[in-house]
């Protein structure tokens, strides 16, 4: 490695405007890029407060860096790379939550912005409406020093009308269905479990903006380290590296309405982002994880490597047109199909080493907006989803724990255990389907009765044949 490190420039720093819960490179590659260039473009103090809920991880790699770090675009024909700046501190919410409410509580900001992953809303991903059992939210009832992102942002803001300052903006950018409905509802819900009146409160004056974001950011690891050293002459602990193309659809509704100008920075500021959310988390997101489980299953270790093989592009190519497409209404001005060229040139990009077991996480949280409310828009209209059920039913062989050589798979899921024990009691495939789609926290009743002898089929095909074969013949 050679000696010189990442350094801040001297540029000046902004005031903090932004305080970001979830600090993964999904975040650091795609929302600070936008804040950096909003900034550059039209200035504002919008300097972020980066928080990580989990580990220390991050702040320990950035820290040393001055919380300045390396954004490299990967095109398939070579890369650029771009120091960051945004961030002015990074703080680590386990080791001090009182410091994270203080930041969140700050009248300079503006806006609380999230990337916490789908599990990190604390919610029922069937329904969308907050958990009131989950650990995290049982410790926030009844503790000050929360946990959970709902109870950070209940209790900042409950200081925040104790020291009578407006709320802050929460604006979500995970991949959820309704994502700004979404976390308006958990938090109103936690609040009011706290105080009715903290609730009405943030009611009246919250404001929760729905986004769809979309760019291809797969985990930084060890080699891309090393590779980003070589490209830049200098070692940076934590770059982020992603695909060219970026995309944030932003619904235009902030408190008193300040925000960075995001729209300098390419964001569309629109008044409903429905279209755009519905087009992505089933266009992309549901064919990622479609090719992620039956992908994985089949022996290949990133999404560029499963759509090289032909069958599993054709696939693809098939479940857009004949299964997803005709369940969107596709935003003003936008080709489905043009879109659907697009998103297998970004799959194919072989620049992007995006791993199917990376996608293939928590599955239990991402299924009924990827692939599940596609299913039941298509049995609405009475059309069959064969290739849709051939997803589901790799998302259950994936659980399962066994691969198809008979190697373990790490399984990541927050309902990894339960669904790992249906698996090992089901005495056949069939069994395991009908144990698998009576978790209700993932399937509706209704629909699972609906697309049982469908998954069911799909199942014994995979298991018969394996998922590379299930995938040729699903044509
Ligand atoms: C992926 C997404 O990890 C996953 O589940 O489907 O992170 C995907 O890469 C992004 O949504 C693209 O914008």
């Amino acid at each position: 490695m050679p000696g010189n490190r990442l350094t801040r420039s001297n540029a000046p720093r902004p005031g903090v405007g932004i305080v970001h819960l979830g600090l993964g490179a999904f975040y650091r590659a795609f929302g600070a890029v936008y804040v950096a260039e909003a900034m550059q473009a039209s200035g504002g103090d919008w300097g972020v407060v980066g928080v990580s809920l989990q580990s220390a991880t991050t702040r320990d790699a950035l820290a040393p860096q001055d919380w300045a770090y390396t954004s490299v675009t990967l095109g398939p024909d070579g890369e650029q790379t771009q120091v960051i700046e945004v961030l002015n501190n990074v703080l680590v919410a386990p080791e001090d939550p009182a410091a994270v409410l203080r930041a969140m509580a700050d009248p300079a900001v503006k806006i609380v912005s999230l990337t916490v992953t789908e599990k990190g809303y604390c919610h029922a991903p069937a329904t969308g409406a907050l958990n009131p059992d989950h650990p995290d939210i049982q410790h926030d009832l009844t503790h000050d020093l929360p946990r959970s992102a709902p109870g950070y942002i209940v209790r900042a803001l409950q200081m925040r009308q104790a020291a009578g300052h407006p709320p802050f903006t929460v604006m979500t950018c995970d991949n959820l269905p309704e994502n700004g409905k979404l976390v308006r509802g958990v938090v109103l819900d936690l609040a009011r479990r706290i105080e009715p009146a903290l609730a009405d409160w943030i009611a009246e004056n919250g404001r929760f903006p729905a986004t769809m974001v979309d760019r291809i950011t797969p985990a930084t690891t060890a080699d891309d380290i090393a590779r980003v050293t070589a490209m830049t002459g200098y070692h940076d602990a934590a770059p982020v590296l992603h695909e060219p193309f970026r995309q944030w659809a932003i619904e235009d509704d902030f408190v008193g309405g300040a925000r960075p100008d995001f729209g300098a920075a390419g964001a569309e500021l629109v008044a409903d982002v429905t279209a755009h959310e519905h087009m992505k988390l089933r266009m992309l997101n549901g064919t990622h994880s479609a090719l992620a489980y039956l992908g994985y299953l089949a022996g290949y270790e990133t999404i560029a490597e499963t759509v090289a093989d032909r069958d599993f592009a054709d696939f693809v190519r098939a479940l857009w047109r004949d299964e997803i497409a005709p369940t969107v209404a596709a935003p003003p001005g936008v080709s489905l199909s043009d879109y659907a060229d697009a998103l297998l040139d970004r799959y194919a990009n072989p620049a992007i080493r995006h791993r199917t077991w990376q996608i293939a996480m928590d599955g239990s949280q991402k299924l009924p907006q990827r692939i599940l409310g596609t299913l039941a828009g298509n049995l609405e209209v009475g059309r069959a989803a064969p290739g849709l059920c051939l997803a589901v039913a790799g998302w259950m062989q994936y659980v399962a724990g066994t691969d198809e050589k008979g190697a373990k798979i790490e399984v990541k899921d927050p309902l990894a255990a339960q669904l790992r024990a249906i698996c090992d009691n089901a005495q056949s495939v069939a069994d395991r389907v009908r144990g698998l789609l009576a978790v209700k926290a993932v399937f509706p009743p209704a629909l699972a009765a609906q697309i049982a002898a469908s998954v069911t089929a799909a199942a014994e095909q995979l298991a018969g044949h394996g998922a590379k074969q299930a995938v040729a013949r699903s044509k």
